[in-house]
């Protein structure tokens, strides 16, 4: 049987940071789902169904990847989309302490187990924090997020 994997996130925007789990977890998994899951009274940098698209765009290549939108509890969201297993990237210790307590209650709340794959060495310094200051200052963002998502940030300077 296909096992599913979540993998959450704001991907405000998708980095190749986060790219790189995609990926990695693409050959663990027949099934990965990947969820921007966002509050829907925050707008953030890319409107919600411009980060599915461009998402979308920049998996294309990978099998079994699927990208949607949801709102709300991750194990609502797991469930409905019939995930088996979460899959987070941790890039530090501070990743590390803020992912434990969350997979530790969603294992609680419905029993999924979260996987936390160490980040890439070569990609391991990416946020999308740091991505969007740096393109609100007219940065080039160009080598730390895939090609679709730099071409949306620069057609909205
Ligand atoms: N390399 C590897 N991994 C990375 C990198 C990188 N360079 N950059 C980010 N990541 C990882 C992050 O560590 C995270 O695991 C994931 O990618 C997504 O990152 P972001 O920044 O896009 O998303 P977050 O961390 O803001 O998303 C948080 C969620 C939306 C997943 C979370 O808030 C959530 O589960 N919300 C639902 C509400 C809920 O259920 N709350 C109760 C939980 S107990």
């Amino acid at each position: 049987m296909t096992t599913t994997a979540l993998l959450p996130g704001s991907y405000d925007p998708l980095t190749n940071g986060h790219l790189d789990v995609v990926r990695r977890a693409a050959r663990l998994y027949g099934r990965v789902v990947v969820a921007v899951v966002h509050n829907p009274e925050k707008t953030g940098t890319l409107p919600v169904d411009e980060r599915v698209r461009v998402i979308r765009e920049s998996v294309t290549e990978l099998p079994g990847v699927e990208v949607s939108a949801h709102t709300g509890l991750l194990v609502d969201v797991a469930r409905q989309m019939g995930a088996d297993v979460v899959v987070k990237g941790i890039r530090s210790e501070t990743d590390y302490a803020y992912e434990h307590p969350m997979a530790a209650m969603n294992r609680h709340l419905s029993g999924i187990e979260t996987l936390l794959l160490p980040a890439d060495g070569a990609v391991a310094h990416i946020s999308s924090t740091l991505v969007r200051q740096i393109a609100a200052a007219g940065g080039d963002v160009r080598d730390l997020v895939p090609e679709p998502v730099w071409r949306a940030l620069t057609a909205r300077d």
